[in-house]
């Protein structure tokens, strides 16, 4: 893994929700419909349009897979879209959890391009109830986004939001 960062990557310590960009991006789980951590706050600053636009989604394709992300509306918050993306539950590694880790970052970034986004903020998905080890899932993070955004010049900026200090000192350590 390389950690060469690019200057469209951003590192702030706080809430998600307050986060002004086109799209922020939820750590969700298979069902859809809503949960604790980072999940539940965005469902209460968002308001009931986000739950509706998962409940039609789950019922056209039956929620989302580990690895997958899905679109909705932002409801109330400032952002246009939430990216709903399912982490792995950590299982001690041998469960592919690194790869569907990864596969979270990107398939949320090109859900972000084919949706004209062009700022967009990453909580760090799996890292709470999920007990992804922060400092493994910070460098595949950072490795992901970085990968994508050699390739790709239409996302301006990512933002990683660290809500606990724990992430948030990983993350200036690697991003420095
Ligand atoms: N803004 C940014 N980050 C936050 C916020 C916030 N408002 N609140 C918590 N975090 P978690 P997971 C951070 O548990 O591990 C839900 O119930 C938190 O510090 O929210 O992927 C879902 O419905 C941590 O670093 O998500 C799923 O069932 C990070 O968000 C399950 O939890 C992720 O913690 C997903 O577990």
């Amino acid at each position: 893994m390389s950690f060469v960062s690019d200057d469209r990557i951003k590192l702030i310590k706080g809430d998600i929700t307050k986060v002004k960009v086109d799209a922020i991006v939820n750590a969700a789980n298979s069902s859809l419909l809503g949960g604790g951590g980072v999940d539940g706050a965005i469902h209460r600053a968002g308001g009931p349009e986000i739950l509706e636009e998962c409940r039609k989604i789950r019922s056209k394709q039956g929620g989302c897979k580990t690895g997958e992300a899905v679109i909705t509306t932002a409801g109330k918050l400032q952002a246009r879209y939430v990216i709903h993306t399912v982490g792995p539950v950590w299982n001690g590694g041998r469960s592919n959890e690194e790869y569907l880790l990864r596969s979270c970052y990107r398939k949320s970034l090109e859900l972000a391009v084919k949706n004209d986004v062009k700022s967009i903020a990453f909580p760090n998905i799996s890292t709470g109830v999920y007990r992804f080890p922060k400092e493994l899932a910070a460098k595949i993070a950072i490795d992901e986004v970085s990968n994508f955004l050699k390739e790709n010049n239409s996302i301006e900026q990512v933002i990683f939001v660290c809500f606990d200090n724990e992430n948030y000192e990983i993350y200036s350590k690697l991003l420095k």
